[in-house]
């Protein structure tokens, strides 16, 4: 019986991806915005809809460098949820901010934006929601609060690339976006990530701070760090994006699969489709109810462990119950995040998943329920 793990990269055909790199081998040209960097950064663009896409080597360090070029006040609040993967916690403290952190919806885990306002203080800087799983945050209601009290908006989208919400790419809401480009993620480019945002006077100051602030062989005008995505990255973005529309296709089937077999299921909770969103099927959480389903989410993941299905505790522990943050932050302050950390478990998925393993997969988890 063959493993199976949460994800599985996808990847172009090696042909596909050694054409694409032949140039870069031919000109020696690897890094520093070449021309695969170029023509990547213009098909996001493109297909995002949004004025600018700023590439990056992670999309930790994308966050991390729009927090800063933003320019907000040192010190500041921002307020987000602890319902995420260390990146987003880490990328405010980091950065010298105070994270002050909001409960989450309990049907869709991202930020409850009915309990943001009353977060706000004379401190506050910004709101930075996270789109859990590809589910789209409540950017309507987010974007009101944030006018009203003239606040930034950065959401972290690692999950959510190529999701539309009425039509529009989530690219486009708040001040800036960031993506996620990682081996693990819907659409990857090996490592990278990217920042998305309007606002035409931030361009000089993300490209400061991805390249040491460098304008000219002998001038160096900002503080900046290294940040940049390399050429074999964008050149599998390039190659990756070919097929990003099948590999969304494959997944949604994927998705189909577990559905059918688990949903309905007493004591086992799924996300429900989201409204006007065409989503990416990034992930498949499943919320275990003990009392009503007849056992916990660890017993879920111990069992399909013990037959080789490797399951993922995303997101387990809740940020502001890390070791780095004890005594800190209070993980009982956000209970629906703390609940619902203790018992989602995200199940396999990716493209060439085959439906006989989800078969397999439901067939396992379903030996544990006692209805
Ligand atoms: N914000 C949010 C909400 C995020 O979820 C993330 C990243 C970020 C920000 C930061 O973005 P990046 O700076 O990472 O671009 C993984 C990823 O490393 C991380 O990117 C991702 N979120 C997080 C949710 O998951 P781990 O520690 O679980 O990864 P790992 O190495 O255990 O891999 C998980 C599974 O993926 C493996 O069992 C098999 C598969 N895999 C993994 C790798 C590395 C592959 O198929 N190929 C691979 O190359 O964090």
């Amino acid at each position: 019986m063959d493993e199976i793990l949460v994800t599985r990269s996808s990847m172009p055909d090696i042909e596909e991806y050694t054409n694409e790199i032949k140039e870069l081998w031919d000109s020696h040209w690897l890094t520093n915005m070449g021309v695969k960097h170029k023509q990547f950064q213009a098909e996001l663009e493109s297909m995002l809809g949004v004025k600018h896409v700023a590439l990056y080597c992670n999309g930790h360090l994308a966050l991390e460098n729009i927090l800063e070029a933003l320019g907000l006040p040192k010190g500041g609040e921002i307020i987000t949820s602890p319902f995420t993967f260390a990146s987003t916690t880490h990328a405010i403290v980091r950065s010298g901010y105070t994270p002050v952190f909001c409960d989450i919806d309990p049907v869709t885990y991202t930020i409850d934006a009915d309990k943001i306002e009353e977060l706000i203080t004379e401190k506050t800087v910004a709101i930075l929601p996270v789109h859990v799983y590809g589910n789209i945050c409540d950017v309507e209601k987010i974007a009101e609060i944030a006018g009203k009290h003239e606040l930034k908006v950065i959401y972290d989208a690692a999950h959510a690339f190529a999701v539309s919400y009425k039509g529009k790419s989530v690219a486009g809401f708040g001040d800036a976006s960031m993506f996620s480009f990682h081996a693990t993620k819907v659409f990857n480019t090996i490592e990278g990530g990217a920042v998305c945002y309007h606002d035409d006077s931030l361009e000089q100051r993300l490209k400061d701070l991805k390249n040491f602030g460098i304008h000219g062989p002998e001038e160096v005008a900002y503080v900046g760090g290294n940040a940049k995505m390399n050429e074999f990255c964008a050149a599998m973005g390039i190659c990756n994006l070919r097929h990003l529309a099948d590999e969304i296709k494959k997944r949604s089937a994927v998705y189909a699969r577990y559905r059918e077999l688990l949903g309905g299921k007493e004591g086992l909770t799924l996300c429900p489709a989201q409204e006007d969103v065409t989503p990416n099927y990034a992930y498949f959480p499943a919320v275990f109810d003990k009392a009503v389903f007849g056992a916990d989410r660890d017993e879920v993941y111990k069992e399909l462990e013990d037959n080789k299905v490797f399951a993922r505790k995303y997101f387990y522990p809740i940020t502001t119950a890390f070791d780095c943050y004890k005594g800190r932050f209070d993980p009982e302050a956000t209970p629906v995040a703390l609940d619902i950390s203790k018992r989602v478990l995200t199940l396999p998925i990716y493209a060439d998943l085959a439906l006989e393993d989800v078969d397999r997969i439901c067939g396992i988890i379903l030996s544990l329920s006692k209805t």
